[in-house]
């Protein structure tokens, strides 16, 4: 069993339901390491961490990759789904090197739902979380990569695609300017194709990583977390901050 040391990547997939995060972390193993499905109901449901070889990397690079249950709309299920990330993500001690924020290429809509669940990881994780974002869109496979080129266009339009529409949303500055991965996950043994994207994924953490001057993720929230004396005080604090994250959320989507 390989052990975390200070070098290893860290790395989170979060994204909707189905929209390739199992698949995408597979593929950085070229193994099967967790479970996917068939991308109807949620697959992954619990919050879970394993320590692996990047397998496609230039150079041998372990990385943390941690999976998420799919976020499916602002209910219940969500907000148990956002306390589960949290209490593993408060127990590293060396932060998150990178967040994959996963989309299928086929939906890249910026729909109520999606902004709603950025809305909310802005809110509990603070403006600086969008340094650490790595946008990654799966099903770009090569056969259809011709056919969704319009959709890629789509996306890094610099006036009104998904990247400028999240920088007005969320009102970041112009300077953010996130790695945006287009792949698939597909056959990453036999395709050089897709063993070519998990390069590039690896070289926009390593970028990253030189970028915030191996200051990797963290925030006061989480670390406000670490201070308090009992599991049961820790879990009532998460509990009541996701809940406040909540109802600004439909606050600011009842004034929209
Ligand atoms: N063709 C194609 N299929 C993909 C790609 N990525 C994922 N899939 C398929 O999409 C379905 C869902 O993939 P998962 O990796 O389970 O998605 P997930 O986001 O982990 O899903 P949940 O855990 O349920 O939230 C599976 O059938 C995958 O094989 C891709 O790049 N190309
Ligand atoms: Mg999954």
């Amino acid at each position: 069993m390989l052990e975390a040391n200070d070098g290893t990547y860290v790395v989170s997939a979060l994204g909707g339901v189905g929209t390739g995060k199992s698949s995408l972390l597979n593929a950085i193993t070229g193994e099967y390491t967790f479970e996917t499905g068939d991308g109807t109901d949620a697959k992954t449901l619990t919050v879970e961490g394993k320590i692996k070889e990047w397998r496609f990397a230039p150079s041998q690079q372990f990385c943390h990759l941690i999976d998420t249950p799919g976020l499916v709309d602002s209910n219940i299920q969500d907000r148990h789904s956002i306390q589960e990330m949290t209490r593993y993500f408060k127990s590293l001690e060396n932060g998150v090197s990178a967040f994959f924020l996963v989309f299928n290429i086929n939906d890249i809509r910026l729909d109520a739902y999606t902004q709603n669940m950025l809305i909310l990881f802005h809110q509990l994780l603070g403006k600086d979380f969008w340094n650490f974002v790595v946008i990654v869109f799966t099903h770009v496979d090569e056969d259809f990569r011709d056919d969704l080129e319009d959709n890629m266009d789509a996306v890094t339009a610099s006036n009104d695609g998904f990247v400028a529409e999240i920088r007005r949303i969320y009102k970041l500055p112009r300077s953010f300017q996130p790695s945006v991965i287009f792949t698939s996950t597909q056959n990453v043994r036999s395709s050089s194709y897709t063993q070519r994207h998990m390069r590039e994924l690896y070289m926009a953490v390593s970028l990253y990583e030189t970028r915030n001057n191996g200051k990797r993720f963290t925030c006061n929230w989480l670390r406000q977390i670490l201070t308090i004396p009992t599991e049961e005080q820790k879990s009532t604090f998460i509990k009541d901050s996701i809940k406040d994250a909540w109802s600004s959320v439909s606050n600011a989507c009842q004034m929209q």
